[in-house]
């Protein structure tokens, strides 16, 4: 283990390095090999205090959380950071931290154990662990209301949040801000400090008292509405109340309880699945090694609607200069406007700087014609959802493009190859679809066509980061991921308000589920009229005689199409507040009547595995078709882009949690009540619960085989 840890002698200052790129994560081996050398230089006369520093990018970004998936496996992690954090405190010589980049989880639970903390001033420290549905495992909880007092400690611990270096500072995090050279920095801190006694952070006291009795009440309300259904955020705030109420080690031994609870939880396994699965979708098997993305500093968005208009402040907001163009002065106006207001309104709440938001607007080009098209690297489509007019667009777009530029289209659920057959250069066609709010949603769905260059798909996805999205990649086929399986999904839901359920209850179950919103208020948000011109698009795939849900056409028939028009399948009032609607139940009815459909009390466990399963079954053959890489590829997929819980992992992990025999019976259940066209069990989802197998093995499965 030396090399990832090493002893360095600087005249009288000894310097440990970590050095376990690419975030100095604290895996097995590494406490023990900093506290050995901490020995090592404690024993040495000639050390007069010791440096701890991390190489590369950034300090200790945290306990190396491949030790907590491992839990998936039923393996025990091999992880105990508390002694190693009592001998660096009871050091008999000065310890430093020196803090750059990251001291995140296990990171800062190292840093406080230390005796003073320099820090650079681009540097974060936080507690992330609740994100992993863990607390902090390593005396976090005990130590930072000790050096920033019990309320913010309440506030990091319980959100995960992390805080620059000079908030650091100020809470007496750190004690000083190293802004020249930080290694320099922090010797010369410790020759400063070499002589002083070592203030261990467990016997600081002082900050433990100004604890005001509310404290604890109101930050649990506060997280139970901002982490509606997490457990971790609650456990944390017991762990820092245990600080605040109990000596330091009955302190410890409470947060080791919380943290164990936390641990053995589903909703960790959840968190931490995904955690990976963000990383994982970045990775494109197949894609040539030496395919390198391109560079795309300069920008242009055909179309200034909601989209389109999202799409070009997530341009601006990256730092790239964008063009926006529309057809007509009235409509530019319409788009500028709306970008306008959305600047003005993070302003006014402090999310950016008006120095900041006037720079941003600046980056943006409203304009009617194609000037300066031929400059952009990448032109994105953003007109109404129809294949006929996309491909007009498409063939202007190659006429102004410059060689080697992207040719994006926005489509949700279009057919790429059918767009880019009208370009000249179907190769530089790609799907970015941005997800309502696009400025806002961190999803990004990049559909690679039949013809798609390598190079093309390897500078989409890197956009994606750039612009600070999550990108996953699709195939092609008609709703891609995303939307392919939210059609079975919102069937789903239709259908149970056709035989019986209302709006306000199928709404409800999903929301209790941990949907960031339910099915029938996402349709009413996204507009009716989408779904409309997407059924219409399809209509020639409908089997004759399958049911189809008739209450969605009857409502955008009556120009009900959701919140924009003030009802959907709820009311809006004019805070786009909703509330229930006769008519609607009335329509459904009047529907049931005509369809002969038996109209009963339903309970909410059936609409959630209804639709949830509908998920889960599309997924599968998604998965099957190829056109998603991975189970987890959808997952990620379903909980940025389509608010599906995080502490449930996405779909396909919440149906391997469930247990794929459990969710193949129910959807057989489904098959035997409501038909096989609409219910058939996928053959990948069946042969993997008759074999006890889950999505998240074959996808190592699938990958062992792609390596
Ligand atoms: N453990 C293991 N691997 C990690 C890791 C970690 N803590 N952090 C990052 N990685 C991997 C990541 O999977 C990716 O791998 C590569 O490093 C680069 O990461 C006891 C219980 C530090 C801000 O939650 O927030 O301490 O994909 O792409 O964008 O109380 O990584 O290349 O194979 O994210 O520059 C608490 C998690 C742990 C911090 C850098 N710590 N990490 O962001 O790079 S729990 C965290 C981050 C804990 C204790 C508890 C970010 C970052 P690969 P990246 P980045």
């Amino acid at each position: 283990m030396a090399e990832l840890v090493r002893l360095t002698r600087h005249d009288d200052i000894a310097v440990i390095t970590i050095d376990n790129p690419p975030v100095n994560a604290l895996g097995p081996g590494i406490p023990e090999g900093i506290e050995a050398l901490l020995g090592e230089a404690a024993q040495d006369d000639h050390v007069r205090a010791i440096v701890l520093i991390g190489a590369g990018q950034t300090f200790i970004a945290g306990a190396d959380i491949r030790e907590f998936a491992k839990i998936v496996s039923g393996e025990r992690p091999r992880l105990s950071l508390y002694p190693f954090l009592l001998a660096i405190e009871d050091c008999p010589k000065p310890v430093v931290m020196a803090i750059h980049g990251a001291a995140f989880g296990g990171g800062l639970e190292t840093a406080m154990a230390g005796h003073y903390r320099v820090i650079a001033p681009g540097a974060q420290v936080g507690q992330p662990e609740v994100k992993l549905g863990l607390i902090p495992g390593a005396a976090g909880t005990q130590r930072l209301p000790r050096l920033a007092g019990v309320a913010k400690a309440v506030e990091m611990c319980a959100t995960g949040q992390s805080i620059p270096a000079r908030e650091a500072l100020e809470l007496g995090i750190a004690d000083r801000l190293i802004e020249s050279d930080l290694l320099e920095g922090a010797i010369a801190f410790a020759r400063d400090v070499a002589a002083k006694p070592a203030p261990k952070t467990r016997e600081r006291n002082e900050k433990l008292g100004d604890t005001h009795p509310a404290l604890f009440g109101m930050a649990r309300e506060q997280a139970r509405k901002s982490g509606r259904g997490m457990t971790a955020p609650l456990a944390a705030i017991d762990a820092v109340e245990a600080a605040a109420r109990l000596p330091f080690d009955e302190g410890c031994r409470r947060e080791a309880e919380l943290f164990d609870e936390c641990l053995y939880s589903s909703q960790s396994r959840s968190l931490i699945h995904a955690f990976f699965g963000e990383r994982t979708v970045a990775k494109i098997p197949g894609l040539p090694k030496d395919v390198k993305p391109a560079e795309v500093t300069r920008a242009a968005v055909i179309g200034a609607g909601t989209m389109g208009g999202g799409i070009a402040m997530t341009f601006a907001n990256a730092g790239i200069p964008v063009i926006i163009k529309e057809t007509a002065a009235e409509a530019l106006e319409r788009g500028m406007n709306t970008i306008r207001g959305n600047y003005a309104k993070s302003a006014a709440k402090g999310r950016l700087s008006q120095a900041d938001a006037e720079q941003r607007l600046a980056r943006i080009t409203p304009q009617l014609s194609y000037e300066g098209f031929d400059q952009a690297d990448i032109i994105v489509e953003a007109v109404f959802e129809n294949t006929v007019v996309k491909k007009q667009v498409f063939a202007e777009m190659s006429r102004i493009a410059k060689p080697g530029c992207i040719l994006a289209s926005n489509t949700s659920s279009l057919d790429i190859d059918e767009i880019a057959s009208a370009a000249s250069h179907p190769d530089m066609v790609i799907g970015t679809h941005f997800f309502s709010p696009a400025h806002v949603m961190r999803l990004l769905e990049v559909v690679r066509g039949r013809e798609t260059a390598p190079r093309v798909i390897a500078t989409a996805m890197a956009l994606g980061k750039k612009l600070g999205k999550i990108a996953v990649l699709a195939g092609n086929c008609p709703g891609f991921i995303g939307n392919r399986m939210v059609a079975p999904y919102l069937r789903e839901a239709q259908f149970l308000v056709e035989e019986g359920a209302s709006v306000e209850q199928v709404n409800q179950a999903l929301y209790d589920f941990g949907m960031a919103m339910g099915p029938l208020a996402m349709d009413d948000l996204a507009g009716l009229d989408i779904g409309w011109a997407i059924r219409k698009e399809f209509a020639r795939f409908e089997k004759p005689g399958v049911r189809q849900p008739r209450l969605p056409d009857l409502l955008c028939e009556l120009r009900r199409f959701g919140q924009k028009a003030g009802r959907g399948w709820s009311l809006y009032d004019a805070d786009r507040k909703p509330s229930p609607d006769r008519e609607v139940t009335a329509l459904a009815e009047k529907t049931a009547r005509e369809a002969s459909i038996p109209r009963r009390t339903i309970l909410d466990e059936e609409i959630v595995d209804r639709c949830i399963y509908a998920l889960v079954n599309e997924g599968a053959r998604i998965l099957e078709d190829g056109i998603a890489l991975r189970a987890v590829d959808i997952d990620i997929t379903y909980i940025y882009g389509y608010g599906f819980p995080a502490w449930r992992g996405g779909p396909m992990f919440y149906a391997d949690t469930v247990g794929l025999p459990n969710v193949l019976m129910r959807i057989q259940e489904s098959e035997r009540t409501h038909g096989s066209d609409l219910w058939s069990p996928a053959p990948l989802l069946t042969r993997l619960a008759n074999k006890g197998q889950t999505f998240a093995g074959f996808d190592k499965q699938r990958e062992s085989v792609r390596v």
